[in-house]
């Protein structure tokens, strides 16, 4: 199904034209209401009339999340602050959070975005979603939240939290869809096999999952766990929140809403576009965003763009499956590794629990790389020659994929703490000396 099959489906053309119009519009706005734009194209040495069409884009200049932090909490507002409806906030691990501001419109047309997922996952009015995201400052709940009204479907408001509860309710209200990270719906998967409700009594049929990288080999573990068909939802803070893009039910590539959220992919290090198929860092410009616009944001997400029409019909720009976030990979005795490939590989491997933690630290001088990963309980064993052996199973896997050699601590089944949210699985120590 499609929400707005004019836009999801138009003709390369003419969305480069509808583009072009907005991305004038917007660069305008910004010029005479936010002094920072302001500035920075003075700099440049542009003004508003250099910017004819998309292909000017890369005159303009850049933002990051230094800037929003910069001018918290509402230096970037292009509108006074009583047109702004709604705040959202990114607390970030470091520093002061990042603030963005919503006008009546704004959150119009990120519900618009949110219902376009919605239907590209099948659902619609008919439909019971239990929205297990966080709710508050977060945008993942009140995100959602909006989408599921907009398509005139029954939103359970759960937030994350409150495990038990979760299950019991999805089960009761017969939940269609459930809507949480990657790392929750484990959680959530765990507690309904321990429940001992048969998994056929529950009416759930949807994953509508993202706001944390995760990996195919993940999809697949959470699709067998919960008899459900997984999808990627994709957003973040400053751009919108949930359904800047999504999956259909081709699930070959996240299609990104182009209309509102004009996409570029830059190489990190030169910062020069690159070409559509090529892997690098994901920049957005919101094209009709009246509050809080953003020009060319450097998202630090990495994947790469694929302008093919998909076979569901759409032609809306598709991303990758996002790798990681360039400030997520580490730098291991010189050897670049993403969490994403230790997670392929221990959810590879059947004996394996997809939960983990990676631990990087500095001993002597030189780096030390931890991988702990939970045992299946039907693999677990007192028997010190079977540990052993997966142990060398999962090490070998390992140096293969990554090219390095990690010390894996095989732990038992349950011992990782479980994410309600965002999963926090890498802790770098090396950052705090
Ligand atoms: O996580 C918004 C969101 C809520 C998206 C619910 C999807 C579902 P932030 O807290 O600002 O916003 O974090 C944004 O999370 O730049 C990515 O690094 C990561 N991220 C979000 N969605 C995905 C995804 C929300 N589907 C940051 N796959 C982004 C991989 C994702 N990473």
């Amino acid at each position: 199904m499609i929400w707005n099959e004019t836009i999801e489906c138009m003709n390369r053309k003419d969305m480069r034209k509808l583009q072009s119009i907005r991305l004038k519009k917007v660069v305008e706005h910004v010029y005479h209401n936010t002094p920072f734009y302001r500035k920075k194209m003075q700099e440049m040495g542009i003004t508003p009339d250099d910017i004819e069409s998309v292909e000017d884009i890369s005159k303009l200049p850049f933002t990051t999340k230094q800037d929003l932090r910069d001018n918290y909490p509402f230096g970037l507002m292009a509108v006074p602050m009583s047109e702004v409806v709604r705040l959202h906030a990114s607390s970030g691990t470091t520093g002061k959070p990042i603030v963005v501001g919503y006008t009546r419109k704004d959150l119009s047309l990120w519900s618009e975005s949110v219902a376009r997922c919605l239907y590209a996952y099948g659902l619609s009015k008919e439909d019971i979603v239990q929205v297990s995201y966080g709710y508050g400052l977060f945008t993942g709940g009140l995100g959602l939240h909006d989408g599921v009204q907009k398509i005139g479907g029954t939103v359970i408001p759960m937030s994350s939290g409150n495990t038990q509860k979760q299950i019991q309710l999805m089960h009761d209200f017969g939940a269609k869809a459930l809507a949480c990270t990657p790392s929750y719906a484990l959680f959530l998967a765990e507690t309904i096999k321990d429940s001992g409700i048969p998994r056929e009594e529950f009416q759930l049929k949807v994953g509508i999952f993202g706001a944390e990288p995760w990996t195919e080999n993940m999809r697949k573990e959470i699709e067998e766990a919960m008899g459900i068909k997984a999808y990627d939802i994709y957003g973040l803070t400053e751009i919108a929140g949930p359904g800047v893009g999504c999956e259909c039910e081709y699930q070959d590539g996240t299609h990104l809403w182009e209309d509102h959220f004009l996409p570029e992919i830059i190489d990190p290090e030169t910062l020069e576009p690159l070409p559509a198929g090529q892997q690098g860092e994901l920049v957005f410009t919101t094209i009709t965003k009246e509050g809080m616009p953003m020009i060319r944001y450097r998202t630090r997400d990495l994947t790469s763009l694929n302008y093919e029409t998909c076979c569901c019909g759409r032609t809306a720009v598709r991303m990758s499956r996002i790798m990681g976030r360039s400030d997520d990979m580490l730098i291991i005795r010189g050897v670049n590794v993403f969490p994403s490939q230790v997670e392929s590989v221990i959810l590879e491997l059947p004996e394996f629990e997809p939960h983990y933690l990676i631990f990087v630290d500095r001993i002597n001088n030189v780096d030390a790389f931890q991988v702990q990963v939970e045992v299946k309980p039907e693999f677990y064993s007192d028997e010190i020659t079977k540990i052993l052996d997966l142990k060398k199973r999962i090490t070998d896997r390992l140096q293969s994929v990554i090219g390095l050699q990690p010390d894996v601590k095989i732990v038992e089944p349950r011992s990782i703490e479980r994410s309600l949210g965002k999963a926090k699985r890498v802790f770098d120590n090396r950052k705090l000396v």
